[in-house]
């Protein structure tokens, strides 16, 4: 049986981060081998320019810091795809739904953003970590690097309602990420526990008609 590949994205400071850890950590200990990706993976070379941008040392186009994020995507595909038929199951923090959502937040065009991700591995199920842009920056932290700001953060969220409406509900859940920590790693846990042993032979593409 192969790995169930579980995409976590979300608007920044919703608590992500914290969450995949958990669910790495429960997925463990129920003797489901895992694996956690994170994109930006700000370890590769292109990893190294993106980080860079994103904490403003460096300026690049839209087009061009969108298609290194396309391309840090890319580079991992391979392991992602080995590792889930070989029944390893991949949790992703963030995912090309981040890269549509942010690029096509600050103007260029959807369709545009999505070209260069369509033909990776898709996940079986995207779990939505929702937030308003006010509670988000309650939280703390909204500033340090460039997209933090709310404006924009709203832009992102009604994109990601635009790319979540293509998904059914088997596919992409949101999670009320405002709760206890608590509460929010119980639901997690809830909707990974009912998908792990249960996906398709096939890993899908995404974004391929
Ligand atoms: N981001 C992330 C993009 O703009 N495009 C992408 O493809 C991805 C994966 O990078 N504000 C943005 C979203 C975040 C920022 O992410 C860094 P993180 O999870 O804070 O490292």
């Amino acid at each position: 049986m192969r790995g169930a590949f579980i995409v976590v994205e979300g608007l920044d400071r919703s608590g992500k981060t914290t969450q995949v850890a958990n669910l790495q950590a429960k997925l463990e200990s129920s003797g489901t081998p895992v694996k956690l990706f994170k994109f930006p993976d700000r370890t590769t070379a292109i990893g190294q320019m993106i980080d860079s941008y994103l904490r403003s040392q460096s300026e690049l186009d839209d087009q061009a810091i969108h298609l290194l994020f396309s391309a840090n995507r890319w580079e991992l595909a391979t392991s992602i795809e080995s590792l889930l038929e070989q029944g390893t199951t991949v949790v992703c923090d963030r995912y090309a739904f981040s890269g549509v959502a942010f690029s096509a937040a600050k103007g260029l065009p959807l369709e545009w953003c999505r070209a260069p991700d369509s033909g990776l591995p898709a996940p079986d199920l995207t779990i939505f970590f929702d937030i308003s842009p006010e509670a988000a920056r309650a939280r703390g932290g909204y500033g340090e690097e460039r997209y933090e700001k709310e404006q924009l953060q709203r832009r992102v969220r009604e994109l990601f309602d635009v790319l979540a409406s293509e998904f059914d509900d088997e596919r992409w859940v949101t999670v009320d990420a405002g709760r206890s920590k608590e509460e929010v790693a119980g639901e997690v846990w809830k909707y990974a526990a009912a998908l792990v042993g249960k996906v398709s032979p096939q890993v899908d593409k995404l974004w391929v008609p």
